[in-house]
């Protein structure tokens, strides 16, 4: 296989359709335009642009019912035709074929001459837990909840209690915007404060991902006002803007903090069998590829499911070696309370980000102890104790409270 194709990878479904043919006219299709119609000279010419099936793989079950005959198309799309971007990429292999028909993106298999414009993420699973300090446990991040409405003070002193639970991570509510109560800089400046107040009682570091919003014109000077205030990390609502935006942001020099991407709006992509993007490409390989140093996404447990299979491949894409990139942390996310933690641990091994809003703020006991709560089934989990067992030790109290609220599943 030539190293100077992307290729792309297409379930499409149809109950009579010759899936050969099909394939082929997307092949031509989206290159050439025409082929068959070309004079000879012209052909020779176009060559070199004119897209390739590589397979078309049919599935056609014996006794299939109308609807479940469909077929597996890859093909091949010379890099000469697009240039080194995202936007260019996913025009050419999904702009107006998305539109047509019962047609779902798969995957795509970049060539290194495509990857080598990405540097992807500046920070990554490593240099996230380099900023922490933390290299031995899964790390546990809090998300602000009931933000919009409330003044600096009283945000400060729910980023305070987030803290003080022993989180490693605050991440805004991707639902608050530049307003009057909250802007911007004031918000870093009263939550770094906070932060370093909890860290001279926990003596825990913290990354404070703040909302980056705004037009797309002003997002990177967002983002350097941000840094200025203090800020050391960033919270990006990626699907809203479009990966370039991410790829313009992580490739800044003077973003040097890491960047969460939240999966807000995913769902209008991913979850029809028939129609949109796989979510392992979606929220996998195109979020790390464009420098999403950590990936929130749903969980295959929580309030938003994702299926088992589905979530782990995305996970898989996020630290697949194969890309040439760092790896993005993995952030199973909704609905997450510590009764799920040992499900996160036994799917995700350590490399993975715990992420909780409501598991944390609606613990009995307060948002602190719900932090703490899930500090302890962090611990008790890689010990190899049942949570149960561990919530009857002396000092497990907020576990104990987790479990009674929420219970456990193991
Ligand atoms: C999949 C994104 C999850 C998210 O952003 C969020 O706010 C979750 O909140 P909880 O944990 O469900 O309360």
């Amino acid at each position: 296989m030539s190293d100077q194709v992307c290729i792309a990878t297409y379930r499409c479904y149809d109950d009579k359709a010759d899936f050969h043919k099909k394939a082929q006219g997307i092949a031509v299709g989206l290159t050439v335009g025409s082929w068959t119609d070309l004079p000879e000279a012209r052909k020779a010419e176009m060559e070199k642009h004119l897209g390739r099936v590589i397979a078309v793989t049919v599935h056609e079950p014996e006794g299939a019912v109308p609807g479940e005959r469909f077929a597996d198309l890859q093909i091949a799309y010379p890099d000469i035709n697009f240039s080194r971007d995202l936007p260019a990429l996913l025009v050419t292999v999904f702009g107006k074929l998305s539109m047509d028909g019962k047609i779902k993106l798969l995957d795509l298999q970049f060539s290194s001459a495509f990857t080598s414009a990405f540097p992807g993420p500046k920070f990554g699973i490593a240099g996230v837990r380099k900023l922490l300090g933390v290299h031995d446990r899964p790390l546990l991040m809090s998300i602000f909840k009931s933000v919009i409405g409330h003044d600096l003070t009283n945000l400060r002193e729910q980023f305070y209690q987030q803290a003080l639970g022993g989180v490693d991570l605050i991440k805004d509510d991707e639902i608050l915007f530049e307003n009057p109560l909250t802007p911007l800089e004031k918000r870093v400046e009263v939550c770094m404060d906070a932060a370093r107040q909890a860290e001279r009682e926990t003596g825990q570091k913290l990354l404070y991902a703040v909302n980056l919003t705004g037009p797309t014109s002003q997002l990177a000077a967002n983002a350097k006002r941000a840094i200025r205030a203090g800020a050391n990390a960033l919270l990006f609502n990626v699907l809203a803007y479009g990966y370039d935006a991410l790829h313009e942001l992580s490739c800044d020099p003077d973003i040097t903090v890491p960047i969460a991407a939240h999966p807000a709006m995913a769902g209008a992509f991913y979850p029809s069998p028939h129609y949109g993007i796989s979510a392992p490409l979606l929220l996998g390989k195109l979020m790390r590829l464009a420098g999403a140093d950590l990936v929130l996404f749903p969980s295959p447990y929580g309030s938003v499911v994702m299926p088992r299979e589905e979530n782990l491949a995305v996970q898989a894409a996020l630290v697949d070696p194969g890309l040439p990139v760092p790896s993005s942390f993995p952030v199973p996310s909704a609905g997450i309370h510590p009764g799920l933690v040992p499900l996160i641990l036994r799917d995700f091994g350590q490399e993975v980000v715990v992420n909780a809003g409501g598991g944390i703020h609606g613990h009995p006991m307060g948002t602190a102890a719900g932090g703490q709560a899930f500090r302890q089934a962090i611990a008790a989990t890689l010990a190899g104790i049942s949570l149960p067992t561990a919530a009857e030790q002396p000092g497990q109290e907020a576990l104990k409270a987790a479990i009674a609220s929420w219970g456990y599943k193991e």
